[in-house]
């Protein structure tokens, strides 16, 4: 044995002796496997059910993990660890949290149920502790990747406390979780980043939710891995089975279990030790040795001799994680049978099994649990309470109370909207950074900017030439040295602010969720800000949706957008994205038309990231060059461009005419105000700059009883006037205000896909123009009438 932490902490003498240590872990994994099975037995028979749903809950994956799990939270792991769990090992986790103290029993009885322990762990859900929030497959691996990143941007450059030692980033990955092409993209991603501190243990039970794995897939993990400069760990046997192997004829047995398929090893794990033997015995009775084995173990010796697969075997677990002691990215493949310990082992259908009322019985019975002892924590265990215990208060992953960590917030200045008579609002956002790079402020220390391959095309390069670009290591600028003329420099050097991502917009989302909780997960205070082009927003939205739901705080900025990118053509030019804004739980989405609101919007987002109930940003943008209004920012306007929407023209009150616009159509909206001035006098010009701030506080202040920010706005107009609104986006943004104000409107926006043409063609053609919004005025005028 050879597992002896090499940061043995004090307090551990209790219990010294190696064989001492395994029988401790090995009667608190079979106390997870029972707690985790339990919680869910509990939740799907014993609580009363109000709606006739089934509960559900995974004890088979739950089982598969146990050992592995209880390895590395009650031996392996430090505090400063960071974890995500398979989002089907949830019952696992919070048992395994149940037993060091940081889960309450009543979330445990309440698993699955309304403010009990989580289906899947949540950072925000859940209050055990939990690193990542993990549900949507493969991309709580991808995510300890770009963690790892993340804390290598913080320490490297000293915002964190030095003293604070480096945590590993740990994965705990289900086998089928690398069917998700983000894991792979991740990967790359890492390697170009020279990542460290990342462990991935795959819990290799080679089966997924429908069934058994494709044994072809897994001959290529490990050279794949190996490619991308990552140390892989095979745990594929158990001490038994190797013991078995080092004796007469055991060569044969390896050689028959290395062969034996993934669907007939998991039927045979499922049928048991007559099963094993029947085979055994057709295939390999000419070995004496064979036949010695045969008879010296009963079926149930057989059985548990032919599942000793490592990842189910402490000692082995144990040897594995502690022979790790650098920093180079580890795989562990472990070997592993899903169901393991219960009726259902191996069936191909075990995915959503749950132990039925009999199985329970006789499952409790072998556990040595007592009615009415079934949560007590080490009911079973044959192990001295008190031992238990201390042994527990000792366990170097719980020594610090408080693993969350915490960030001073970073003052935000005004931002003085960029000067200049016509801009984009592109254009603008590159100026803004630019010169914020240029200072000295707290707050440009604190940002961070990343691209997948389109940061000069996004406006960023001005804010890299100033701050650098990222990298564990410096690496020269080979066109500077060469004295190649370029406007970008692309040096790479510890001390750079921005990330350069290739171009998988899926890594850049998880980069961003990663860098946004620098705070949380290591205490130090980041502004991340991420650019893309809008449409791809799509390419990586389960990533961002992922970022959201566990509360990560970012800038998303999207440029150029909509149809107003003309030339490039249909592929490029977004339309979902403004409802996708509005959509998305915990996103902020704004579409400023001019820069003077786009500064505003800014230094609000920055603050908004950091707020305790803010949230993350996103700025839809456009590379459509516009006239700027020359005016003052007042408080009143920068309040309504935060909050969604502003008079450019106020109404007359009784006014029975108002345009509603958003965005780069601005002028547009402008010229056909101008126009209809005469025919409607009085009418009013409202500029949108969040459809979903206006909106989200129509439904919070209508709930309320309260009057929202677009009904006070509206108030002048005369009951039922016409409304048009538009905006280079679905048109549904916006079409929700006639509700708003119980008027009569007319929605202009892009409902079919894009074209190349120049702007003058396309907003005739998708009815963006002034023209349309003239027809427009007239038809919602039309239908006013009685
Ligand atoms: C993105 C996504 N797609 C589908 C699912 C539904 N799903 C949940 S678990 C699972 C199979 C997981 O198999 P594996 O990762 O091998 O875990 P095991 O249960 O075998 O431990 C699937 C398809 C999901 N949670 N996320
Ligand atoms: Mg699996």
């Amino acid at each position: 044995m050879d597992f002896v932490s090499h940061t043995e902490p004090a307090g551990r003498g209790t219990i010294a002796d190696q064989r001492a240590r395994i029988e401790v872990l090995e009667a608190l994994a079979q106390k997870v496997l029972w707690l985790s099975a339990w919680m869910i037995h509990n939740a799907n028979h014993l609580r009363p059910s109000r709606d006739g749903l089934k509960v559900g809950g995974h004890q088979a994956s739950s089982a598969s993990l146990v050992t592995l799990m209880t390895a590395l939270y009650f031996d392996v792991l430090r505090p400063e660890d960071r974890v995500a769990v398979k989002p089907h090992a949830a019952p696992a986790y919070h048992a395994i949290q149940y037993l060091l103290g940081r889960q309450s029993r009543d979330k445990l009885v309440n698993f699955r149920g309304f403010g009990g322990a989580q289906s899947y762990p949540s950072r925000t859900k859940d209050v055990d502790d939990v690193d990542f929030s993990t549900g949507s497959v493969g991309l709580g691996v991808a995510m300890t990747l770009f963690a790892s990143i993340a804390q290598d941007f913080v320490r490297l450059k000293g915002l964190a406390p030095a003293e604070r030692p480096a945590g590993r980033m740990v994965a705990l990955v289900g086998d089928a979780e690398l069917d998700e092409g983000n894991v792979f993209e991740a990967l790359l991603e890492g390697w170009k980043h020279d990542v460290r501190n990342l462990w991935w243990v795959i819990d290799y039970n080679r089966q997924s939710l429908d069934s058994i794995v494709n044994d072809r897939l897994f001959n290529r993990i490990d050279t794949l891995f190996e490619m991308m400069g990552w140390r892989v760990v095979v745990l594929k046997y158990g001490k038994r089975l190797t013991a078995c192997f080092a004796g007469p004829d055991g060569d044969q047995l390896r050689d028959w279990i290395d062969a034996c398929p993934n669907s007939l090893y998991s039927a045979l794990v499922y049928k048991g030790g007559s099963g094993w033997r029947e085979h055994l015995e057709r295939d390999l009775n000419r070995y004496p040795g064979i036949r010695r084995i045969l008879d010296e173990h009963d079926d149930d010796a057989l059985h548990a001799l032919m599942t000793n697969l490592a990842g189910h075997d402490m000692v082995t677990v144990l040897e594995a994680f502690h022979s790790v002691r650098d920093d180079l990215p580890t795989c562990f493949i472990a070997y592993t049978i899903k169901g393991f310990g219960l009726p259902f082992a191996g069936h191909k259908d075990n995915h959503a099994g749950l132990m039925n009322l009999d199985q329970m019985a006789l499952f409790k019975a072998r556990m040595g649990i007592a009615d009415g002892a079934e949560w007590e924590r080490f009911a079973g265990l044959g192990i001295d309470p008190g031992t238990l215990s201390d042994w527990l208060a000792a366990v170097p992953f719980a020594a610090r109370t408080e693993r969350r960590r915490s960030a001073d917030a970073v003052p935000v200045p005004a931002l003085p909207a960029p000067a200049g008579p016509a801009l984009s609002t592109q254009d603008g956002f590159g100026k803004i950074l630019n010169e914020l790079g240029g200072g000295t402020s707290e707050l440009a220390a604190r940002i961070v900017t990343t691209s997948p391959d389109v940061t000069v095309s996004t406006n960023l390069g001005g804010w890299v030439n100033r701050r650098g670009i990222f990298h564990r290591v410096e690496i020269a600028d080979t066109f500077r040295d060469e004295q190649v003329v370029s406007a970008q420099r692309w040096a790479m050097a510890p001390q750079g602010q921005h990330l350069e991502l290739g171009i998988a917009e899926h890594n850049l989302f998880l980069m961003l969720a990663a860098l946004g909780l620098a705070g949380p997960l290591f205490g130090a205070r980041l502004l991340p800000i991420g650019t893309l082009y809008d449409p791809f927003i799509n390419r990586g939205l389960d990533a961002l949706n992922y970022g959201c739901y566990q509360d990560s705080r970012f800038m998303v900025v999207a440029t150029p957008s909509g149809v107003t990118l003309a030339p490039e053509g249909g592929a490029h030019q977004s339309i979902n994205t403004p409802l996708i804004g509005m959509g998305q739980a915990g996103l902020a989405a704004f579409e400023p038309a001019f820069v003077d609101e786009l500064a505003v919007l800014m230094g609000w987002g920055f603050e908004h990231m950091q707020a305790r109930a803010g949230g993350s940003v996103y700025l839809r943008l456009s590379t459509r060059v516009l006239p700027q209004p020359a005016r003052a920012m007042t408080d009143a306007l920068a309040a309504g461009i935060v909050g969604g929407a502003y008079w450019a023209v106020p109404p007359e009150p009784g006014a029975e005419f108002a345009i509603a616009y958003c965005g780069a159509v601005a002028p547009e909206a402008q010229a056909a105000h101008a126009a209809l001035l005469e025919d409607l006098p009085g009418a009013g010009l409202l500029a949108v700059t969040s459809p979903d701030r206006l909106h989200a506080d129509w439904l919070v202040s209508g709930r309320a009883g309260q009057p929202s920010l677009i009904e006070v706005l509206l108030a002048p107009l005369a009951p039922g006037a016409a409304l048009v609104t538009v905006l280079d986006g679905h048109p549904a943004a916006l079409s929700w205000l006639g509700a708003a104000g119980r008027l009569h409107v007319e929605s202009l926006g892009v409902e079919y896909f894009g074209q190349s043409g120049d702007i003058p063609d396309l907003y005739r053609e998708y009815g963006l123009d002034s023209a349309a919004i003239l027809d427009a005025a007239a038809r919602a005028c039309l239908r006013r009438l009685p």
